[in-house]
């Protein structure tokens, strides 16, 4: 707000070196138009909070649920401008964008950091710049130098997994687990969180996992992880996770063309994260046995936290989403993580046409 003339300028002088030089971080504006002439254009009434937020990119359905509601929520309506940028997953472009967001003077950062480390020196900029920043979903691991983080706890969820499978596997009568992961992209929390947990349960019961490969969080890369494990171990497992929907989409098709049978008729247990509107219809068709939900909803609630810095409160520095486990069948109905019994619901056509994503 107050650095909003300077905002104006740098902008423009922005807008035009990005189509000069055709990047392909994809940044752009949906807001009420800076550099649009003169006359009552947002930056001269002083009221309309200026957000850059530095998206990871658009691999997946989560993702794409994750900027949906950053544009609904950052939008001209609410008060807001927006300069929203897709990194591609690409490290590189995403700080150039926070850079960018910086010498463009907007009020606040909203990052989701594509990987967990390397932050240090681009916060301090913020910093010194005094542009207040705002981490959701993927965490930071080597600087404190943000308001606050809004996401999800990637752990808990690999170990909601590993719980809710060694329960599955009991009431089936299953005594031997091999299993296949395929992990999100290399260097997210998620991925690291995710695999952690999994991992904590699988070594805890004794279980097999035979590998464990990078999917890239895509359906393509889901994909090709899985033709490539049905090729090196045909016949030798019986559980593939997915760290998330979309690479189970990629996993099925794998294994639709291998001749292998999964769900819960089929010979392997197949489950992913995110829990995403499909996901969970997959579930209800017994196409797969369960999907631990990751939500992506993150928006209200960074909303919420720079109101309260218009304020000139507080906010908390850790905030978790709610989130929420399903299955296919009613025989785990709940499960005990991290000393907290929590439920696993049963997906029935109800619970699917209520899912917000
Ligand atoms: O699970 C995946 C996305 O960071 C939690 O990134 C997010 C993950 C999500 O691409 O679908």
């Amino acid at each position: 707000m107050k650095k909003k003339w300077l905002a104006l300028t740098l902008s423009l002088a922005m807008t035009l070196s990005l189509a000069a030089c055709g990047s392909t971080g994809g940044t752009s504006t949906s807001g009420s138009g800076s550099g649009s002439g003169s006359g009552s254009g947002s930056g001269s009434d002083g009221d309309v909070i200026t957000v850059g937020f530095a998206q990871v990119g658009h691999e997946s359905d989560w993702r794409t649920a994750s900027t949906e509601s950053a544009k609904k929520v950052f939008s001209p309506e609410n008060g807001y401008e927006l300069l929203f940028s897709d990194a591609d997953n690409d490290s590189a472009v995403q700080l150039e964008a926070i850079r960018g967001f910086i010498q463009q003077g907007v009020d606040y950062i909203i990052v989701d950091p594509i990987v967990s480390t390397g932050w240090d020196s681009i916060l301090t900029e913020c910093e010194d710049a005094g542009i207040p920043v705002i981490v959701i979903d993927r965490t930071i691991d080597d600087s404190d130098k943000y308001v606050s983080w809004v996401g999800s706890d990637f752990k808990t969820e690999g170990l909601a997994c590993g719980e809710w499978l060694k329960a599955y596997a009991a009431a089936k009568g299953i005594t031997e687990i091999n299993a296949l992961v395929i992990e999100g992209s290399t260097g997210a929390s998620a991925t690291i969180g995710r695999t952690e947990g999994f991992k904590e349960v699988a070594d805890r019961e004794g279980w097999t996992i035979l590998d464990s490969q990078n999917g890239d969080f895509t359906e393509a890369g889901g994909q090709e992880v899985m033709e490539s494990y049905c090729q090196s171990y045909a016949g030798q497992f019986n559980v593939v996770i997915c760290q998330n929907d979309n690479e189970a989409y990629g996993a099925m098709t794998a294994m639709d063309a291998a001749g292998v049978s999964y769900g819960v008729d089929g010979d392997v247990i197949i489950v992913s994260f995110d829990s995403n509107e499909p996901a969970v219809e997959h579930v209800l068709n017994g196409n797969m046995n369960a999907t631990f939900e990751c939500n992506p909803m993150a928006a209200p609630t960074v909303d919420e936290v720079i109101k309260q810095l218009e304020a000139g409160e507080t906010p908390e520095k850790e905030i978790y989403m709610e989130e929420s486990w399903f299955a296919a069948e009613d025989l785990v109905t709940e499960i005990t993580v991290n000393g907290e019994t929590m439920p696993i619901t049963q997906v029935t056509q109800e619970v699917l046409d209520a899912r917000p994503y």
